[in-house]
């Protein structure tokens, strides 16, 4: 097969390939083989071989492995530049210098402030505010609903509201969240002109370069004006660090966590005796919110990490400049982690604690309190206002974004009840 998106000619993926489906039409089956294609399997993504790393146990000990970093230019593929801008999913690996990119000392000196900023304790202080975007958006779904009573709780809820949040956090002004929304929205679709997707996220560099230099000149009390501020006696950051980190905050905290929203709320309707359990008060919000991340994580792949060794995992090696994916949906649904059962929903499972959709290491999702705060009012909010909330299609009907790394839907219509 000839791979459009790279320079070089690539022949047909080995067998024992598992080619990951840019559509992502059959997520489940594609799941399912990758689980069976063994601790480490090789993928094809668009044309471009990875390693994958599917099982829980391994892929704790890799994300530990300092042999694996993430600068790009530890990549074979990109060195001899059979990998280049032309591939669309380049942008999530080639991302600037941020913390999302950086590895060691470098990487603690660019993520302490923004993991400080983000601890349970220190979330306390805006559960007010969260509680009131929330209330606010539930109004905005009443009015919403159409003549025929349904409501798309994506766009109207689970969409604007860790936007706000995350908005709020880092200083960047209401009027600009839908021009946000919709520039990730064709960043992370496969049916954008890699063109299109590079000429977007060039004007994302210039309105977050922009922003950075006004929270420079009259800084105020926002996460980008405390990136910007040296710590005392410390290195500040530059510049580029600094948009790096903001827009890496802007992209993962807006779209995981509409993932994680929309993913409970569905799980829920479709287990009714889950949903009356925690109505009733027998199971927390807490369990709906972990098993939702274990059996359906708002990230699929991860990508992607480099060997800068031989790394030997099994029976398999891992060769020096090889790139690594981590891929957490397979990884939430490891049987010899989580049981024979690992494909069910459910929130009395004695394991539901322990996924690691965060990841794990010194990368460990810094916004992971954040997303459980947001969830954590969202969800019980949404079903104490509107106790019937039902799927206004049958569920089979909700279909996934073409998004290959994060597990999106396009749509979720509702009645409110
Ligand atoms: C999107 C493009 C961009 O400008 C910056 C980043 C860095 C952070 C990345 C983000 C990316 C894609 C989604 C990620 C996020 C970190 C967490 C999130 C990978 C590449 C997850 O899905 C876990």
């Amino acid at each position: 097969m000839n791979c459009p998106h790279t320079a070089a000619t690539q022949t047909d993926p080995g067998a024992g390939t598992v080619v990951i489906d840019p559509m992502v039409q059959d997520l489940d089956g594609e799941t399912a083989r990758l689980r069976d294609a063994g601790v480490l399997a090789r993928i094809d993504l668009l044309g471009v071989p990875a390693w994958t790393v599917t099982r829980h146990a391994e892929a704790r000990q890799l994300l530990l492995d300092q042999r694996l970093v993430k600068d790009i230019d530890a990549w074979g593929l990109w060195q001899s530049g059979v990998v280049t801008r032309a591939w669309p999913l380049i942008g999530m690996i080639d991302a600037g210098r941020s913390m999302f990119t950086v590895d060691g000392a470098e990487h603690r000196r660019l993520r302490t402030k923004t993991s400080q900023a983000l601890t349970p304790r220190r979330l306390e202080a805006i559960r007010p505010e969260i509680e009131k975007f929330t209330d606010e958006l539930l109004d905005a779904l009443d009015a919403a609903r159409g003549e025929d009573g349904v409501v798309d709780l994506k766009s109207v809820f689970a969409q604007p509201l860790p936007m706000k949040v995350v908005g709020m956090l880092m200083g960047v002004d209401e009027s600009q969240h839908a021009m946000l929304t919709r520039q990730y929205k064709a960043f992370f679709s496969m049916l954008t002109p890699q063109e299109e997707r590079l000429a977007l996220l060039a004007e994302l560099d210039v309105f977050y370069t922009d922003l950075v230099r006004e929270k420079t000149a009259r800084p105020t009390d926002d996460l980008t004006s405390a990136l910007i501020l040296a710590e005392e006696g410390g290195e500040p950051l530059t510049e580029e660090e600094v948009v790096g980190n903001l827009k890496a905050m802007v992209a993962a905290g807006h779209e995981t966590t509409i993932g994680l929203v929309l993913n409970a709320v569905r799980a829920l309707l479709s287990h009714p005796d889950q949903l009356r359990m925690v109505l009733a008060g027998e199971a927390g919000w807490d369990a709906v919110i972990e098993e939702t991340l274990r059996w359906d994580t708002p990230t699929t792949h991860l990508l992607m990490r480099f060997a800068t060794e031989d790394i030997t995992v099994g029976d398999d090696v891992i060769r020096k400049g090889e790139g690594v994916v981590v891929s957490y949906r397979a990884i939430g649904r490891d049987v010899g982690h989580h049981g024979p059962d690992a494909d069910a929903f459910d929130i009395t499972r004695p394991t539901r604690n322990r996924h690691m959709t965060f990841g794990h290491g010194p990368h460990i999702c810094p916004g992971a309190a954040l997303s459980r705060v947001e969830a954590g009012i969202a969800l019980p909010a949404l079903f104490t206002r509107f106790p019937g909330l039902r799927l206004a299609v049958p569920d089979e009907e909700i279909t996934k974004l073409p998004v290959m790394t994060q597990n999106d839907m396009t749509a979720f219509p509702v009645l409110l009840g």
